[in-house]
């Protein structure tokens, strides 16, 4: 028994997302490619081998064939999209971010605490990479002592768009820092400070946070959209004890003419490959089981990286620093 899957969305994430379902998710079909877009659904979906291809995402979600659903559409789709799942009853893996805007990750907790069972995974892919896991596991199992700092830099080589503001770093690429710290560190934010230098351009500057967490820690992340020379994250987890840094992923290393060298990835989704295929199959395994993992990122975990996200592009404005303000975490997400 295979486990019918439709993807919402046939852009770059989606057509990822696809190929993920198709061709590394063993006991799952790409049942479904739907697209605003029908040629670029067709496209990805003849090119996987999909069953059929959709233009009507509400439509796809309440399919008797369909058993779960990967949305991959803009962003602005994936707090309406989500609420469809679960009114259909039908797990569903949502691309970061579940909403930039809190009161709607609020109203999505609030209907799977109606429905009285989780139904939504958010794609922080993150969580899965083997970097951040083994930083985690260097603290559970003690080596490092009592956590106390964690830094984080992200770059990208240029934005995606010339509009792309300080604020969207904070909102569009912060988030994964914002949830992969929280996760490794397992606490929440209580305050963040944001700041940027000036460019000689008009492009966007780099952003550099300063957060503080419940259990006294000090976060700092550089978010710097325009790196110019590859996709480059890094990071570094102090503890009293010692410290586990990030080394660049890199197969292989040229030595030539005096230097040696490694390459960078153009942007995440090679970097992260094997992290998505990894997420994809725990989202198998919820969707298959109903058991939510101690990995995933849930509507919760969507939520407070929306919270702080809020919260950080306010500082940047402010200048100042500012409390992170979260409701208390409901029983049904402990
Ligand atoms: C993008 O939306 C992502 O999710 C990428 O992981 C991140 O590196 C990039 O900055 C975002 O724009």
């Amino acid at each position: 028994m295979t486990t019918r899957i439709a993807v919402i969305g046939a852009g770059l994430m989606g057509a990822d997302h696809a190929r993920i379902v198709a061709e590394d998710l063993p006991g799952a079909t790409l049942q479904v490619v739907c697209d605003m877009d029908q040629s670029r659904a067709k496209s990805v979906a003849d090119s996987l081998g999909a069953t059929d291809v959709a233009s009507v995402p509400e439509a796809v979600i309440a399919r008797a064939d369909v058993d779960a659903v990967i949305v991959a559409s803009p962003d602005f789709t994936h707090t309406p999209l989500s609420l469809a799942c679960i009114k259909a009853g039908k797990p569903v893996l949502c691309e970061k971010p579940l909403s930039q805007k809190p009161a709607e990750c609020l109203a999505v907790m609030a209907a799977e605490q109606a429905a009285g069972r989780r139904f939504v995974q958010v794609g922080f892919m993150r969580r899965f990479d083997q970097s951040y896991a083994e930083m985690k596991a260097a603290l559970t199992q003690g080596h490092l002592g009592r956590a106390l700092m964690m830094h984080n830099f992200h770059r990208n080589v240029e934005t995606p768009s010339a509009d792309f503001t300080g604020a969207m770093a904070i909102t569009n690429s912060a988030p994964h820092e914002f949830d992969v710290v929280r996760h490794v560190l397992g606490c929440e934010y209580t305050s963040i400070s944001a700041f940027q230098p000036k460019r000689s351009d008009a492009r966007v500057a780099p952003v550099v946070m300063v957060l503080e967490t419940t259990e006294g820690q000090l976060v700092t992340i550089e978010i710097n959209n325009n790196a110019a020379y590859g996709y480059d994250v890094r990071a570094e987890l102090v503890g009293e004890a010692g410290s586990v840094a990030m080394n660049n992923v890199a197969y292989t290393r040229t030595d030539m003419r005096l230097a040696s060298s490694t390459r960078y990835d153009a942007d995440w989704r090679s970097r992260y490959h094997e992290a998505y295929v990894r997420q994809n199959r725990d989202f198998l395994h919820f969707v298959n089981t109903g058991e939510f993992t101690k990995i995933g990122s849930s509507a919760w975990d969507g939520y407070a990286a929306a919270q702080v996200a809020e919260t950080g592009a306010r500082a940047l404005t402010s200048g100042t620093k500012l409390a992170v303000e979260m409701i208390a975490k409901p029983e049904f997400y402990a």
